[in-house]
């Protein structure tokens, strides 16, 4: 029988894009688009808190292209937590000069398909406790987007017995394991939660390597014959500091 691999389910994760309303921010009064900047000040300096004490992470990139300007990454131990802070930044003075684009929800995800050899359950290790609960990387890009494991005919993922997937993903890893230090990756599971099966968050200094993996990884078997992608979101970072200067008109 094909039994579903065992999976270690992390942080939750919420991947919500916004665009500026420039027309109203432009038509805003300078006490208004100061009060909206310090509202989103605040709110920043208080997800930096929650960062600090290691209960939560979070990402602020501007996007490039017509999607959407702003995406924010938010990881909290619960969805009630998402939910909170999400609605808080809708409450806030900035918000009224955000138009939301998209969203997506998951959870933080490791596979176990390699066995434990000395019987120790890996959700017990403090490498992979920091791998479901991580502080996300500041680095100067990011990628994201969403993708499912095909079941079409022959190509069915959910038909493999889990040795045989566990081959493919050990493969894929492989190519994975060439961009050390170039991509980081961040494998959010969404199956019940959103629209597609996994969300595939990646952090580069250079936005080529993105290019450079997720078209290498097209040739392992596991994309190739099993991968089905969804939409591209790709920005750069927003740092607290040039929050100002993005905004102004
Ligand atoms: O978690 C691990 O490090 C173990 C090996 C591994 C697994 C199980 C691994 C390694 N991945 C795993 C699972 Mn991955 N990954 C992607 C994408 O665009 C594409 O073709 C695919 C998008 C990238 C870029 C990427 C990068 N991976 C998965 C799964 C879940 C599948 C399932 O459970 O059925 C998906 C959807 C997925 C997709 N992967 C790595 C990487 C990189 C860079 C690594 C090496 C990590 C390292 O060892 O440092």
């Amino acid at each position: 029988m094909v039994e579903a691999v065992e999976t270690m389910d992390g942080w939750y994760s919420l991947h919500d894009m916004r665009s500026v309303d420039w027309i109203s921010w432009k038509l805003a009064s300078e006490e208004e688009r100061e009060e909206a900047l310090a509202s989103f000040h605040k709110l920043i300096e208080k997800w930096e808190k929650v960062e600090e004490g290691k209960n939560g992470s979070h990402a602020l990139y501007t996007v490039v292209g017509q999607k959407a300007d702003l995406m924010f990454m938010f990881l909290r131990p619960t969805m009630e937590e998402l939910n909170e802070l999400e609605t808080e930044l809708n409450k806030s003075k900035m918000a009224e000069f955000l138009i939301p684009e998209h969203s997506y929800v998951s959870i933080i995800e490791l596979a176990k398909y390699r066995k434990s050899k000395d019987g120790v359950d890996p959700e017990t290790l403090p490498e992979v406790q920091a791998r479901l609960k991580p502080i996300l990387p500041k680095w100067e890009h990011i990628c994201f987007y969403p993708m499912n494991r095909r079941r079409i005919g022959e190509e069915n993922w959910y038909t493999l017995e889990s040795d045989a997937r566990g081959k493919l993903l050990y493969e894929h890893s492989k190519t994975g394991r060439k961009y050390a230090g170039k991509v980081k990756q961040y494998i959010t599971g969404s199956i019940g939660i959103d629209d597609w099966e996994w969300g595939v968050t990646l952090f580069a200094h250079d936005p080529l390597e993105f290019k450079k993996i997720v078209y290498e990884m097209r040739f392992d078997e596991a994309s190739s014959r099993y991968g089905e992608f969804g939409y591209f979101f790709v920005g750069n970072i927003l740092k607290k500091e040039a929050v100002a200067a993005f905004l102004h008109v």
